[in-house]
């Protein structure tokens, strides 16, 4: 394998400071060894310093779950990437389909918002993914190329193969319905297509994900799929056990 495997956890409006200085305490030991598994949890704002502090030099990165695209101004409720920079936040989970459903964030957005984190020095992870309507539609393959083509279009090209994207079936997110493997690989593999539209390089290297559902016992089939590069998991990387077993299956 040429890309490295990324498991990345997404705890949503999960855990306060003492619970994710528990949950730190309970993983870093469970995931010393795994070499060649890029790891990093995706953090509710509040516990962002206590999670940088308590993780800093194991292997786990530390993400935010949103960022706005604007250096400063007034947006109320809202952080900047400077202000993730300076507590050494390494990247910003963005367009995660809860986000765009409940917070009404768009492909406009996004494509503001990926190339300020690159530009910022955060990693971003762009979320893309249909809803059961629209697989159901046949109209899956549409909706990722907007999604994609929209999120990535302002990225300069030397900089696209450090995107990361995560694709999430909204129907499985959270479900307990995870997409088969064959619907993964073609979904996944369809993403990388259209990076390949903006640079044939940088498809063979950025990573994309798959998410939705995501647990320790099909975690090794997803993984396993030719370009299925790691997992963004929700519910099951709550608890430090399970995450790590995620881990440890993209060994
Ligand atoms: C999809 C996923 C993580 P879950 O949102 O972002 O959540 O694993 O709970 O389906």
């Amino acid at each position: 394998r040429t890309r490295t495997p990324f498991i990345a956890g997404n705890w949503k409006m999960h855990k306060t400071i003492a619970e994710a200085e528990a949950f730190v305490a309970g993983l870093l030991p469970r995931v010393a060894d795994a070499d060649g598994v890029e790891v990093s949890l995706c953090v509710p704002f509040t516990a962002l310093q206590a999670v940088v502090d308590s993780t800093r030099g194991s292997r786990v990165e530390v993400y935010a779950q949103n960022m706005h695209e604007a250096p400063e101004g007034a947006f109320t409720g809202e952080v900047s990437a400077a202000m993730l920079t300076e507590l050494d936040v390494h990247g910003a989970l963005l367009g995660h389909s809860e986000r765009r459903q409940f917070f009404g964030e768009n492909d406009r957005a996004l494509q503001q918002k990926v190339p300020a984190a690159l530009a910022a020095g955060l990693k971003p992870m762009l979320c893309v993914g249909e809803t059961e309507e629209e697989r159901e539609a046949g109209d899956t393959e549409r909706k990722l190329r907007h999604q994609v083509q929209e999120g990535l279009e302002k990225v300069p090209l030397e900089r696209l193969a450090e995107v990361t994207i995560a694709y999430e079936p909204i129907w499985a997110i959270g479900t307990g319905r995870v997409a088969t493997p064959d619907q993964a690989q073609e979904a996944i593999a369809f993403v990388r297509a259209l990076v390949a539209g903006f640079d044939k390089e940088a498809s063979e290297q950025v990573r994309v994900l798959y998410g939705g559902s995501v647990k320790a016992d099909n975690a090794a089939e997803l993984l396993a799929l030719p370009d299925v590069d790691g997992a963004l998991v929700g519910g099951a990387s709550l608890d430090p056990a399970s995450f790590a077993a995620i881990v440890d299956a993209a060994r």
